[in-house]
């Protein structure tokens, strides 16, 4: 691991980036306040998504200690009125846009609190990558407040909107099992695995082709949320741009030679 620090202005501390090889490693390091998001923290999130490294090919968001974030910091919550609440979540959202549709897929390794702020930044990545610790809340909904930070649109993608009304109407908390079963997970993995396989995950993507990984991010989101015969055109384009990549062309030779991964490596 390589620290990359000083390519990013005014980092917080508390925010550590690091590369191995083709992988940035992005790690909130404020345990004592359990990793609990602040503005200068979301605004360093934006940074560094934004202005993603060469050579740079996958991420992965990791977080020190029992839990991987208690969501908004609290100790900041002021006095607000309708315009500045309204730029207050405008900037989370253009933070966790530059993580969801940036240059690089993005892996979430989550243990103990996921919740509020901290689950809508779990949202924004692309694979979550869930310790049995896990715990995941939208504790808005109790706070007398509403949610903020984009988990009105990713939440319900993931699990369902009566899900989440739930969770909001009810502070129901959700285990690591029951995430896992509804979604928010891909991958549960046991206490203290969860950087291991969120590493593992990360180097599979680094290695498939960009315009693949491109489509996924950019390109996939679109088509789903498309009508149909719209959907249905962007996805043959993509296919076929896709397809005529010279990356694709030697991939699929390699399968014609019998030199190619079998499905699962
Ligand atoms: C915090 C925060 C925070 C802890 N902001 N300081 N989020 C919440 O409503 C969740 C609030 N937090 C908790 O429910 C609990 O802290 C946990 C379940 C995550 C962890 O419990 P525990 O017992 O390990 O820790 P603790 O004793 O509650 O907190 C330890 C310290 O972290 C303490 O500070 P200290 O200086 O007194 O030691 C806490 O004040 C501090 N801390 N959570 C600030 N969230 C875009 S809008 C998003 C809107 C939301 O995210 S709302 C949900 C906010």
């Amino acid at each position: 691991m390589q620290s990359i620090q000083t390519l990013y202005k005014n980092l917080p501390a508390w925010l550590q980036i690091t590369s191995n090889e083709e992988i940035l490693v992005v790690k909130i390091n404020r345990p004592d306040k359990r990793n609990a998001l602040n503005d200068i923290t979301i605004l360093a999130l934006e940074q560094v998504f934004a202005n993603i490294p060469a050579g740079i090919k996958a991420a992965v968001i990791c977080a020190e200690g029992k839990h991987f974030s208690a969501g908004l910091d609290l100790s900041e919550l002021k006095e607000r009125d309708v315009i500045e609440g309204v730029y207050h979540s405008r900037m989370w959202h253009k933070a966790l846009d530059a993580i969801q549709f940036g240059k690089v897929p993005v892996v979430a390794v989550l243990q103990g609190a996921c919740v509020g702020g901290g689950l809508e930044l779990a949202a924004a990545c692309h694979i979550r990558v869930a310790e049995t610790t896990v715990f995941y809340a939208l504790p808005e909904g109790q706070r007398g407040i509403f949610v903020g930070g984009g988990a009105s649109v990713r939440v319900p993608k993931l699990i369902g909107m009566a899900r989440m009304q739930d969770m909001m109407f009810t502070g129901r908390v959700l285990n690591a099992d029951e995430g896992n079963a509804m979604g928010i997970s891909q991958y549960l993995v046991a206490a203290g695995a969860g950087f291991e396989k969120g590493m593992e995950l990360a180097k599979k993507i680094a290695g498939n082709a960009g315009m693949t990984n491109y489509a996924l991010m950019h390109v996939l989101p679109r088509i789903t949320e498309a009508a149909q015969e719209q959907a249905l055109m962007m996805e043959s384009l993509m296919a076929a741009i896709a397809q005529s990549a010279p990356e694709a062309k030697e991939r699929l030779q390699l399968f014609l030679d019998g030199k190619a991964k079998k499905l699962g490596e």
